[in-house]
């Protein structure tokens, strides 16, 4: 969703930010703009569209300076328009850019007309701007100005603020939304997202809920939210250059797709670091916090909540727990039981996910502080407002559609099941080994399934003109259905669904048929008979069918039946292997159909507002 990055240097700031800006733009927006000090005044330069159009007005401009914001904005308040888009100015003084939502923006901006300000645009950023600038005329400091206004906003914010009045100084401000700020050698920045400065500098400390900044190009001043002086901690970020760069891929989720092999191993070698199913995997308390867990609550959003459906299944059977999976959006506006013996799990790839965040605030309002956050960026809010975590290591995920966190994710989940079921005294050491053993030959699987690459891309010259699909899959393998269709949705904007097969006969069938192809994924597992049936209930009503099965399966093609064979069954961790050619059918589909794979229309990649 919306990026921001500012900078003040001793060197023109204009390329960093429009570099910054680029390297936001995975997150999805739909414009871009930047605004400068410079001579005295506020200059600025907003497109709708690409950041590469922005850069072009900026450099026909001729725009220049020691001191800059830039913005890629994903609308939520008011159309995808130049005047919506940031950085918002007022008076001609001071220009600012917004992440989040303000909720009394409509107060504010009676309150604001009433004062005499105009607005130019219909959102709610512009009223932040306005406040600010009312209160500079008290005569405060930018700093003081800035601190006086958040404490009228209610709502989610990210905000960096330039004044041509004080052409030395960025401030800046987080409340729900993340923000960091980069320092380098006289020369210091702020970011949403560390990619976006990572090129200039890898030293960065994250700002805390309510926190404000002042930087200049010789120091940083932090302020918590009593407006007190604080000392946050310097990080040093390890995200790596070659993870934020194409290669030779055509797209990032291409690439993403393929690096599953590598990131699963590097997740694996974390859990072998650590000794194995060792509770301590998950953070120095962890052997208080899991010690007596009654059962296990998951809150994700999208892709991370089938993620968490899958893990159901291994937790209820490993450690015998009781395991409930909420979409957190939903579970948040829920009269919720609190059990504060539950262990409450959180996925998230960005770590930043609002819905999730806010879910966590209120399962932890209802007495639950057993919580435990599976995330792929270090340092994120899900973390951070965790007693427990377990990082995926998959890298920075650029493409929206997510693939690499997701299996990831799976490793991380696979691996809380088996260390719970070891506390419970229900994983004998033996069972540790064998499935040790299995994490250890994933790797080698996933490469496996990647290699049927060429018969999938097959496959999806078959899907490209269809409208609709059904996705079947049962046990462990029906959330891997909900993220085939869930895949195919999101890049290829064919309209799909998931299904249990077996539910197939109490509705969708009466959907199924010439036109409607029915991706079956049937491993060589307990259920291959049952699926084989669904598979028949299908072939009577003239469908279509493509079956992922494996090979070792008995499953075989015939007329209508068209059939790919994944690697020799492996077992529990099937479900992982399984997401790769769905993966790859999602984006051959629409490689087919000619779609922007990285950059879906109407998504974003780190969803930071509700
Ligand atoms: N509400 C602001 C910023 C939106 C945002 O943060 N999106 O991710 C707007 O609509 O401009």
């Amino acid at each position: 969703m919306c990026g921001i990055v500012g900078a003040i240097a001793q060197r023109d700031v204009v390329p960093l930010l429009v570099d910054g800006l680029k390297r936001l733009e995975y997150r999805g927006y739909d414009s871009a703009g930047i605004a400068v000090v410079v001579a005295d005044s506020v200059r600025r330069v907003r497109r709708t569209g690409r950041v590469a159009e922005m850069e072009a007005a900026a450099l026909a401009e001729g725009l220049g300076a020691n001191l800059g914001i830039g913005h890629t904005r994903w609308a939520t308040h008011g159309g995808v328009t130049e005047s919506n888009a940031h950085p918002h100015i007022s008076d001609g003084e001071l220009a600012l850019v917004h992440n989040g939502i303000i909720e009394n923006h409509e107060a504010q901006r009676e309150r604001l007309r009433a004062l005499g300000y105009a607005f130019e645009s219909q959102t709610d950023t512009e009223v932040v701007a306005h406040l600010i600038h009312h209160h500079r005329k008290q005569g405060v400091s930018l700093l003081a100005a800035l601190q006086a206004t958040v404490k009228e906003l209610h709502g989610a914010y990210a905000l960096a603020v330039i004044d041509k009045r004080d052409p030395a100084t960025l401030v800046t401000a987080r409340m729900g939304c993340p923000l960091l700020i980069g320092l380098g050698e006289g020369e210091n920045f702020v970011a949403s997202d560390v990619s976006a400065i990572v090129s200039a500098t890898r030293r960065v400390i994250f700002l805390e809920e309510g926190d404000t900044a002042e930087l200049t190009c010789d120091g940083v001043r932090v302020f918590d939210a009593s407006d007190a002086q604080v000392m946050r901690e310097v990080h040093v970020s390890e995200v790596s250059l070659a993870s934020l760069e194409l290669g030779p891929y055509r797209h990032f989720m291409q690439k993403e797709i393929h690096e599953q092999p590598r990131a699963i191993a590097d997740t694996v070698e974390g859990i072998l670091d650590a000794g194995g199913f060792d509770a301590a995997l998950f953070g120095k308390d962890a052997d208080a916090v899991l010690a007596d867990v009654a059962s296990v609550q998951i809150l994700a959003c999208g892709t991370s909540y089938y993620a968490g459906l899958t893990a159901r299944y291994w937790i209820e059977a490993i450690a015998g727990l009781p395991c409930a999976v909420d979409i957190a959006s939903e579970y948040r506006y829920r009269s919720v039981v609190g059990n504060p013996k539950q262990l409450v799990v959180t996925i998230s790839q960005s770590g930043e996910t609002l819905d999730t965040m806010e879910a966590l605030k209120y399962a932890k309002a209802q007495g639950q502080d057993k919580t435990l956050s599976i995330c792929n960026v270090p340092e994120s809010a899900l973390p951070r407002a965790s007693k427990l975590v377990l990082h995926t290591r998959a890298g920075a995920e650029i493409g929206v559609a997510s693939t690499k966190a997701f299996t990831t994710q799976l490793v991380a989940l696979f691996t809380l099941a088996v260390t719970l079921g070891k506390l419970r005294g229900r994983v004998d050491t033996a069972q540790q080994a064998d499935f040790l053993n299995a994490l250890r030959h994933l790797p080698g699987s996933v490469q496996h399934a990647l290699n049927l690459e060429p018969q999938v891309a097959l496959w999806a010259e078959k899907f490209a003109p269809r409208q609709h699909a059904l996705f079947l899959g049962r046990g462990t393998h029906y959330p891997i259905a909900l993220e085939g269709a869930l895949k195919l949705k999101e890049i290829s904007y064919i309209h799909a669904e998931g299904y249990p097969a077996g539910e197939l006969k109490h509705g969708p069938l009466a959907l199924v048929d010439t036109q409607m192809p029915v991706v079956v994924i049937a491993p060589n597992d307990a259920l291959l008979e049952k699926v084989k049936s669904n598979i028949q209930e299908v072939r009577a009503r003239g469908g279509e069918m493509f079956v992922f099965t494996d090979a070792d399966s008995s499953f075989s093609a015939s007329e209508g039946v068209h059939v790919i064979r994944t690697p020799r069954h492996v077992g529990i961790l099937s479900p992982i292997v399984h997401a790769i050619p769905v993966q790859l059918l999602a984006y051959h589909t629409a490689l087919a159909r000619g779609t922007d794979v990285d950059k879906p229309r109407n998504l974003a990649k780190s969803v930071t507002v509700e």
